[in-house]
């Protein structure tokens, strides 16, 4: 059998029916017309997302401490943080002070955390959040 899993730790299933493999996963943005999750490459863009995150949290703050996906993930080389959508490494991050910690060993995803103030946090892929999408202007 082929292992779709050889360079990305058991995340992906082999099918044999249609020979891929395959991820069911939350980055759902590339069905928004083009979008993709987040890449934040500045501390300007990143202010305006924590901001965005910040008032959209305020508008039900009910939902505790549901947190933002953006688009980086280390799932295919633990510890190695890249943006999914260009595999480019961060040039910019806004972790909180002592993530990434990869807690329990299952945390692949990032997200803007409202329990550190919107700072970065890694978190397990499968924990329900909002998701930041980006798309690029049209006016490019
Ligand atoms: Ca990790
Ligand atoms: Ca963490």
């Amino acid at each position: 059998m082929k292992s779709c899993t050889k360079n990305v730790k058991q995340k992906f299933t082999d099918n044999v029916i249609k020979n891929g493999c395959y991820l069911i996963t939350l980055f759902a943005c590339e069905s928004l017309l083009g979008g993709y999750l987040v890449e934040v490459n500045s501390e300007r863009e990143n202010t305006f997302l924590k901001n965005e995150a910040f008032s959209k949290h305020m508008q039900n703050p009910s939902q505790g401490n549901i947190g933002y996906y953006i688009g980086g993930s280390d799932m295919s080389t633990e510890g190695n943080f890249i943006w999914m959508h260009s595999r480019q490494p961060f040039n910019y991050t806004d972790w909180k002070q002592g993530m990434p910690d990869s807690h329990g060993n299952h945390e692949d995803c990032v997200h803007l955390y409202p329990l550190f103030h919107f700072q970065w946090n890694d978190i397990q892929c499968s924990t329900p959040g909002y998701f930041v999408c980006e798309k690029p202007s049209p006016n490019k």
